[in-house]
C-alpha cells in the first residue's frame, strides 16, 4: 500500500477564456487563456494506491461513485499508473469546497488536486510544469489551478508544451471577485460538450482563437498596469465573445438564464453610477463580478436587493496547489 497523500487545489475563473480544443484526447486548446485563482473555493483530495483493491474506489463529497460516473477519474488514474509503472488500484476521497457543477469550475480544482495527490502517492515527484500538464489531461481548466494568482495557460502544440505558467502569483493591487450563485442545478450543457458543438458547427468560431489571443496580450498589459477598469472591460468583452459562439452553434444554445441578465444589468447600473465593476460568465448561468475590495460593500448592498445574501460569495485571489 502506498502512503495516503492529500492535496488541496483552488478553483480559478478565466478572464480570457479557454474555449475549444485542437486535440480532445490530449486536451490541447485552440487558444491560450488567463485566469485568477480564488481563495475560498477549493478541493481537498486524498489518494492511496493499494494492491488489495479490486477496482478504483472514488468518493466525492462522501458519495461513492459508480464505475460509469467515475470513468473520467479512472481514465486519469490509468494515466498516472502507466507513468509510474503501478498496477494497484486507488482509493480516492475528494471533498469540494466549491458549489459543484454550477459554473464555478469544480473540475479545475478537482483535477488539479487529483493530479497532485495521485502523482505524489505514485512517487512520480513531478515539477510544477509537469503537474500542470498532467492536470490538463483531466480537465483543461485544471491546467491553470496548479498556480496561484494570475495564471496563463500557454496553449502550446502538444502534450509537452501545453501548460500553465504563473503570470503574477503575488498580486499587489486590489482585485477580487463576487460570485453570484443563480442556479445550483448542474448545468444543462456540460462545458466539454458545449465547446465541442461550437467548434464543430458555429460559423463564428473561426473568429474566436485569434480574438482571444489579442485579448490575452491586452489583458497581460492591463494586469501589469494594475488597471482594474481595463482588466474588467477586457474580461467582460472576452466572455461575451465566447458566449456569442454558443448562440451561433447548430443547434444553438445558451448558458444564460433570465436571472443572468438581471445580474448583468445590475452590474451595468452600478457602473453607470460610478462604481467600478465588471462581469464574466463561464459555461453556466452564474455571474462573477470583477471589482476591488474597496468597492465590494457598495456592490453587495446593491446585489442584495435582488439576490439572497448567501448567494453572493466574495473571493480574494488564492494560492496554488499545496499538500496538507
Ligand atoms: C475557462 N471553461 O477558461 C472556460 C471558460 C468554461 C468557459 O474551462 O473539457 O471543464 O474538461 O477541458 O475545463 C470549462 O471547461 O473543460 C472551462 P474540459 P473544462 O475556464
Amino acid at each position: 500500500m502506498t502512503k495516503a497523500i492529500t492535496a488541496r487545489a483552488h478553483t480559478n475563473i478565466a478572464l480570457i477564456k479557454y474555449w475549444g480544443k485542437l486535440d480532445a484526447d490530449l486536451i490541447i486548446p485552440q487558444n491560450s487563456s488567463l485566469s485568477l485563482t480564488l481563495a475560498p473555493f477549493y478541493t481537498d483530495t486524498t489518494v492511496q494506491f493499494s494492491p488489495e483493491l479490486t477496482h478504483d474506489q472514488i468518493k466525492i463529497d462522501g458519495q461513492l461513485l459508480s464505475t460509469a460516473a467515475g470513468q473520467r477519474v479512472h481514465t486519469f488514474l490509468d494515466l498516472v499508473r502507466q507513468r509510474a509503472g503501478l498496477t494497484a488500484f486507488a482509493q480516492v476521497d475528494s471533498t469540494n469546497h466549491v458549489p459543484t457543477a454550477a459554473g464555478l469550475a469544480s473540475s479545475a480544482s478537482g483535477f488539479a488536486a487529483l493530479a497532485a495527490a495521485a502523482s505524489k502517492a505514485a512517487d512520480l515527484e513531478l515539477s510544477l510544469p509537469e503537474l500542470s500538464r498532467l492536470a490538463r489531461r483531466g480537465s483543461g481548466s485544471a491546467t491553470r489551478s496548479i498556480y496561484g494568482g494570475f495564471v496563463e495557460w500557454q496553449k502550446g502544440h502538444d502534450d509537452l508544451d501545453s501548460q500553465a505558467v504563473p503570470f503574477q502569483e503575488k498580486i499587489d493591487f486590489d482585485i477580487q471577485m463576487i460570485a453570484i450563485l443563480l442556479d445550483p442545478r448542474p448545468k444543462k450543457v456540460a462545458s466539454r460538450a458545449g465547446m465541442a458543438q461550437v467548434v464543430a458547427t458555429s460559423p463564428y468560431y473561426a473568429a474566436w482563437p485569434p480574438t482571444a489571443e489579442q485579448d490575452l496580450i491586452a489583458m497581460k498589459a492591463a494586469i501589469l498596469k494594475k488597471d482594474l477598469n481595463l482588466i474588467g472591460q477586457l474580461a467582460e468583452a472576452n466572455a461575451m465573445k465566447m458566449h456569442a459562439t454558443t448562440l451561433s452553434a447548430n443547434p444553438p444554445f445558451t448558458y444564460f438564464e433570465p436571472e443572468t441578465l438581471t445580474a448583468i444589468e445590475l452590474v451595468q447600473n452600478l457602473r453607470n453610477n460610478g462604481v467600478s465593476c465588471y462581469y464574466t460568465m463561464d459555461a453556466g448561468p452564474n455571474v462573477k463580478v470583477i471589482c476591488s475590495a474597496k468597492e465590494t460593500p457598495a456592490i453587495l448592498a446593491q446585489l442584495q436587493q435582488h439576490f439572497p445574501a448567501d448567494h453572493l460569495l466574495v473571493a480574494k485571489p488564492g494560492p496554488g496547489v499545496t499538500y496538507i
